[in-house]
């Protein structure tokens, strides 16, 4: 009579066995699993402290770039060089809704930083961040000229009047594709009688918010211009005119290509 409740105490335990190594492979399976969400923000995150080594890269680059500046000239440009630090440094990636965001090219549901724009990196799934249209640099070309008349609401009480800028040279960055450094010359026409005041100014081109920034040369000139450049419009810009030190912004014109 003992024998069967052996049989039925080594079943119950063989049942305990069998319930526990489920539960030890569902375990190991959950913690062995592998996420693809969570790999790729790895990823994601290698690559924006890989940019921010290429941001420190940029910044060592522009102290050359001053020192430059200093042997051609007897005039230090240190307000121009922070300011273009200042931008630079300015730019932290940040998710679909944030300020520094584009648009995946050919897939609006998707949205990469700007920085990791023609960076050479495939980063929106379609490859959109990095195609031919996304990364041409037609609008920086040495010798495209914009301009438009400008409307100043403060500042200064200039009438309405026109504005020319004129790229005289791009160079792109080694190691920060994202950005495109850009030379131009800067005319404000500002009387009635064209009187033009001319300042030589160097910024740089933002693929991924297609900015034009550009900072006057030390001394010769209180402004700086802007212009941003619609996705996909190589001739039109909005632009604006600011306090090369406030960033205050001075007055407003809409650029087109002469
Ligand atoms: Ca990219």
């Amino acid at each position: 009579t003992r024998l069967p409740a052996v049989n039925q105490e080594s079943s119950t335990a063989a049942m305990m066995l069998r319930s526990l190594l489920l539960l030890l492979g569902v375990a190991y399976m959950v913690a062995g699993d592998f996420d693809p969400s969570a790999a790729r923000e790895k990823v994601f995150e290698y690559r924006v402290r890989s940019q921010q080594l290429h941001i420190e890269d940029l910044e060592k680059q522009i102290g050359e770039l001053e020192e430059e500046y200093e042997k051609l000239s007897d005039i230090p440009d240190k307000d121009t060089i922070d300011e273009l630090k200042a931008r630079v440094s300015n730019l932290e990636p940040t998710d679909c809704h944030g300020k520094h965001t584009h648009q995946c090219h050919g897939d609006p549901g998707h949205c990469v930083s700007d920085l990791l724009v023609c960076d050479g990196h495939d980063d929106c799934p379609n490859g959109g961040d990095e195609d031919d249209f996304t990364c041409d640099t037609e609008v920086i070309h040495p010798g495209r000229s914009y301009s438009g008349r400008a409307t100043w609401e403060s500042c200064k009480p200039f009438g309405p009047h026109n504005v020319i800028v004129t790229i005289v040279g791009s160079k792109p960055t080694e190691f920060f594709g994202a950005f495109t450094m850009v030379r131009a010359v800067v005319t404000l026409e500002v009387d009635d009688d064209h009187h033009a005041k001319s300042f030589s100014a160097k910024g740089y081109f933002s693929f991924g918010n297609r900015l034009l920034a550009l900072v006057p040369e030390e001394g010769t000139s209180q402004f700086a211009v802007s212009c941003k450049f619609n996705h996909g419009d190589k001739d039109t810009a909005d632009c604006k005119v600011v306090e090369r030190v406030s960033l205050h912004v001075c007055a407003r014109f809409r650029a087109t290509t002469k």
